[in-house]
């Protein structure tokens, strides 16, 4: 897979293409960053930008991941102790979860996010920005009902991070591309380089392949989850024997979430992916790549039954190494 390929591959976007084109041709040396709101266990949403960096530390860059304790304090996630708290458990579990230890790089937002410089570039940014700027680009980030004022000064200070990491890669979800859009706008107003984006697809809600994936509605899956908790959760998943929305369905487009797991979490992670049935239904099947997964659920050949008692025991498998770290922290 050349470095282009291995980079973008299972991404929604690289904004731009050419720039993400330059980084790939010379990765050696380049630092590509995710900043989390620190919870305390990681979820799947955490796993699937993690499987990203692990792509781009497999194609020499350097990796930052941001504990962003400001921010989450901004978002009104607890009180500052607590949020700090909950940050350190994190990190042993990104570890656990697969980022290579000597290329990730852990800081926490508030090591750099109190000094002098760095609060007077974010009311620089403040005059730069209408409040409704601000306030779209949170949209899909902020929580509770109420539009506060941390929430407006929140994406100014993630623009910010990027300046003050030093990196060459914003890495985040979908729902993270208006914030980085903000920061593409606004940082060479202030005398600053755009930066170059990178967005991952946001995952189905599991049961119902509607909207996405949570972890304040809905099922999610955890490092706290068992085995026989995940082999529920998947078990209970839509998963219809078609790997595109339902054409019927329209106005409410559902996704096949078993799926987008595949492709998204195990299939990076595996050389290869072993569905296990009785000989009596036809035995094995071995699986290479996602697309002849997919193939085979849609005509007929893979059961969906047979595709969920398998993904069960990848994710177990995937989430098993964190959670004993888990275990063994508490
Ligand atoms: N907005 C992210 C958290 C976050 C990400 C980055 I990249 C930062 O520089 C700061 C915060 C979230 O929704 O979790």
């Amino acid at each position: 897979m050349d470095v282009y390929e291995r980079i973008t591959r299972n991404a929604t976007e690289v904004v731009t293409e050419e720039e993400g084109r330059e980084l790939a041709a010379n990765p050696e040396g380049k630092r590509a960053y995710v900043g989390y709101e620190p919870s305390g266990v990681l979820h799947i949403g955490h796993m699937l930008t993690a499987t990203k960096l692990m792509d781009l530390q497999e194609a020499g860059f350097e990796v930052t991941v941001l504990l962003a304790d400001v921010h989450a304090y901004l978002n009104d996630k607890g009180s500052f102790e607590e949020i700090r708290e909950t940050a350190e458990r994190m990190k042993a579990q990104f570890l656990a979860y697969g980022l290579d230890e000597d290329r990730t790089e852990f800081v926490y937002g508030s090591e750099f996010q109190f000094d002098r410089e760095y609060v007077l570039d974010l009311h620089a940014l403040e005059l730069e920005t209408s409040i409704s700027r601000a306030q779209r680009a949170m949209a899909e980030i902020k929580s509770g009902d109420t539009v506060t004022v941390s929430q407006a000064v929140y994406p100014l200070m993630q623009a910010l991070d990027i300046v003050y990491l030093d990196v060459d890669l914003a890495v985040g979800g979908m729902e993270q591309r208006k914030v980085h859009m903000l920061a593409r706008d606004t940082l060479p107003k202030i005398g600053e380089e755009a930066p170059t984006c990178l967005h991952t697809p946001l995952i189905a809600d599991l049961e119902t392949g509607v909207g996405k994936m949570s972890t304040s509605e809905g099922i999610s899956i955890s490092m706290e989850d068992s085995a026989a908790d995940i082999e529920e959760k998947v078990n209970a998943a839509y998963c219809p024997p078609t790997r595109d929305p339902d054409p019927d369905d329209a106005g409410n487009e559902r996704e096949n979430p078993v799926l987008q797991i595949f492709e998204y979490h195990v299939f990076p992670r595996y050389e290869t992916v072993v569905v296990e049935r009785p000989d009596q239904y036809g035995g094995n099947l071995e699986y290479a790549e996602y697309e002849s997964l997919a193939a085979d659920l849609e005509s007929g050949e893979l059961h969906p039954a047979d595709a969920k008692s398998a993904l069960a025991t990848y994710l177990d498998d995937l989430i098993a190494p964190g959670r004993a770290k888990l275990r063994s922290d508490a």
